[in-house]
């Protein structure tokens, strides 16, 4: 690893703004000094705590986090957020609005803002929101806030990384509700209904309660014994139910807490973490060596003519020890 790169990771762990952000570059980036990054800042990560907020587009989302880190900087508590747009490939108009709405707290040390959205691949996004969160949590955030649209694929898998999960809907998303249902009920720990002073809202908290009540013995609800999903109402604009939102959040992060379920979820994390490294790795290996490779790039030759059917190469690879070679 460079000088600089090890001196911005020691200017970081003494507070220093600046080389966090530049920390975050690196990895938005992908430089190949990240992984030399994440070890040297392995030892102060796991103090923070992770709040996932997600819901479809313009929700509310970034209002409510607004609110949120004014109620925990009232406790003294520290802040790190992420906003996470997986539907722009650009650093655009909704990075822009995230901006504005939490400006109020842009000048305050203790309160750290970063946007992110999508270069490349999708699957990098998640990845790339998971070393932020730990670039934050190493820097000494209490907490850390991860902001994300919408409940595709990787959504799921960016809001997968928090302890604690608010869903956001919004009257006109009754509809939406319908076939995001499942996604939906892997991830929230809490719903909350934000525009409550629009029409339907309260149609809408009525239909959630149906549906956390039908699913109280799905999969994540049977991992947290104790906790039935709260259905809260906010209008976020004014902050009426802001208090009460955090209030189960807190009661939320409480109960994961003293049950055990906290360091389970945690690590389910670093399980998953582990695995999608060395799949990585792997990909990346292999990707590397079927074309360099004598052995591998005869059979690519093969299986591109349709000579032979990649399955029987697979088989073959494997079995002969062609790939994956033990180390040298
Ligand atoms: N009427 C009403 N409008 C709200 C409320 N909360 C937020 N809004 C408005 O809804 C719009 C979108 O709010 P955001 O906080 O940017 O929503 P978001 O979910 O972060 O949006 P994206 O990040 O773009 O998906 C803004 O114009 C807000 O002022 C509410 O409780 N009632
Ligand atoms: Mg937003």
């Amino acid at each position: 690893m460079s000088e600089s790169g090890l001196a911005l990771v020691d200017r970081m762990l003494e507070g220093d703004r600046l080389a966090l952000a530049r920390l975050i570059t690196l990895v938005e980036n992908r430089s190949p000094l990240v992984p030399e990054v994440m070890r040297r800042i392995h030892p102060r990560t796991g103090r923070a705590y992770a709040l996932g907020v997600t819901g479809p587009p313009g929700s509310g989302k970034s209002t409510l986090v607004d609110k949120l880190i004014a109620l925990l900087r009232r406790e003294g508590a520290s802040v790190g957020i992420v906003a996470v747009d997986p539907t722009s490939p650009f650093t655009g108009g909704a990075v822009l609005g995230d901006r504005i709405r939490m400006q109020a707290h842009a000048l305050d040390p203790g309160v750290f803002i970063r946007s992110m959205a999508t270069r490349g691949s999708l699957g990098g996004l998640a990845r790339a929101t998971r070393e932020v969160l730990k670039l934050l949590d190493a820097f000494g955030m209490d907490w850390v806030l991860v902001e994300t649209v919408g409940v595709g694929q990787t959504e799921l898998d960016i809001i997968k990384l928090a302890d604690t999960t608010v869903v956001v809907l919004v009257p006109e998303s009754g509809d939406a509700i319908q076939t995001m249902k499942a996604g939906l009920l892997e991830v929230a720990d809490i719903f909350c209904v934000n525009k409550a002073d629009r029409d339907g809202a309260q149609h809408l908290v009525a239909e959630l309660r149906f549906m956390v009540h039908l699913h109280r013995e799905g999969r994540h609800a049977a991992q947290q014994p104790g906790w039935e999903i709260p259905v809260l109402t906010t209008r976020a604009v004014e902050g009426a139910g802001l208090d009460e939102l955090f209030g189960e959040i807190r009661r939320h992060r409480e109960l994961l807490e003293t049950s055990g379920t906290l360091e389970a979820r945690r690590q389910a994390r670093r399980r998953r973490e582990l695995y999608e490294l060395i799949v990585q790795e792997l990909r990346r290996e292999v990707e590397g060596q079927l074309e360099a490779d004598g052995a591998l790039a005869g059979y690519l030759e093969q299986v591109l003519s349709g000579a032979l059917d990649p399955y029987s190469a697979v088989a073959e690879i494997l079995a002969k020890g062609i790939w994956p070679r033990p180390a040298p």
